[in-house]
């Protein structure tokens, strides 16, 4: 069965490509959209896109997703460090989680070295920039079915 991924970037990523290109890139966010949905297609999959600033917003978005994708590609943005309720979320759906972090958190202020989404995602990649994001499309286009 072909895979299907949601690509989920949480609050502020609206914002690539327009300020902080020395932390974030120079692409926009519809650049980044556009490279992974034919990144994922060239590999046999299918890709969707969508970007909330809402906490409650991507908690619908995940809570959604039940029977839909199999897999979800998620910047959960600042709401890593926070968000019990998107946690809740992604447990609550059979969809396979890998988050993606532009920057490397590790090397950023202590608060960003928490995730409370790692623990249980498939994988997570931190401090590639773009790319990150291919490589997480990799890994779910490599891992076998079920
Ligand atoms: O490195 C990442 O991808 C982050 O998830 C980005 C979040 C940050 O809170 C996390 O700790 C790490 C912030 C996203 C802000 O995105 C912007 C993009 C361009 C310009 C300004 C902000």
């Amino acid at each position: 069965m072909t895979k299907k991924i949601l690509l989920i970037n949480g609050p502020n990523l609206n914002l690539l490509g327009m300020r902080e290109p020395e932390t974030y890139g120079s692409q926009t966010l519809a650049d980044v959209e556009a490279l992974c949905r034919s990144h994922a297609e060239a590999k046999g999959m299918m890709l969707d896109c969508f970007q909330s600033n809402h906490e409650g917003v991507l908690v619908d978005t995940i809570q959604q997703s039940r029977g839909v994708y199999s897999h979800i590609v998620m910047n959960p943005g600042a709401y890593t460090h926070t968000s019990i309720a998107i946690r809740d979320a992604i447990i609550g759906v059979e969809a396979k989680v890998y988050e993606v972090h532009i920057s490397n958190v590790y090397e950023r202020e202590e608060f960003r070295h928490h995730s409370y989404i790692s623990d249980i995602a498939i994988g997570t990649v931190v401090g590639k920039g773009i790319p990150g994001y291919l490589q997480a499309i990799d890994f779910i286009a490599e891992m076998a079915e079920g």
